[in-house]
């Protein structure tokens, strides 16, 4: 019970009070052994978190790369297009379409070009649905193998169009 309470409280023991302040009340306790053991147990555990640290932010992005392929709506600076306007992605794979400038934007798949059998109405974002904030994300998964175009309404006009292959 002794050592569980004081692994337990080692942590903000040692965050908050100086090292003295622990060892004059250790001592005066005559516990002075127990010292180099709490030591121990920060230093190792905190080197177990950086590993753990390092190890979830390689896999999320490793996760995020195999998982989402990104689309920019609106270039950097500015441009009515999709950023890239022309990618393949496997069947399955999530796409994600970012805003990022020039909005509103949305995403509409051509029902004239689409692989047959697809439902546009089930993969587009509605005409009158549009993204406005910066950021804003519209995601969809295709899983039919073949070409879809999509553009987007307000920018049609403009060019605003691409092309996916699912494959
Ligand atoms: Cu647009």
């Amino acid at each position: 019970m002794a050592t569980v309470n004081a692994t337990a409280a080692v942590p903000s023991l040692t965050v908050v009070k100086p090292t003295t302040a622990t060892t004059s009340r250790l001592t005066a306790s005559a516990k002075p052994a127990t010292a180099p053991i709490p030591r121990l147990t920060i230093k190792s555990s905190l080197k177990q978190l950086a590993t753990a640290v390092v190890a979830t932010a390689a896999g999320a992005m490793l996760a995020g790369n195999a998982m989402a392929f990104d689309v920019k709506l609106g270039s950097d600076d500015g441009g009515l297009v999709f950023q890239p306007s022309t990618f393949t992605v496997p069947s399955g794979e999530k796409i994600v379409f970012i805003n990022n400038a020039g909005f509103p934007h949305n995403v509409v798949f051509d029902e004239d070009d689409v692989p047959p059998g697809v439902d546009v109405s089930k993969i587009s974002m509605s005409d009158e649905d549009y993204l406005n904030g910066p950021g804003e994300t519209y995601a969809v998964t295709l899983t039919v193998k073949g070409t879809y175009g999509f553009y987007c309404a307000p920018h049609q006009g403009a060019g605003m169009a691409g092309k996916v292959t699912v494959n």
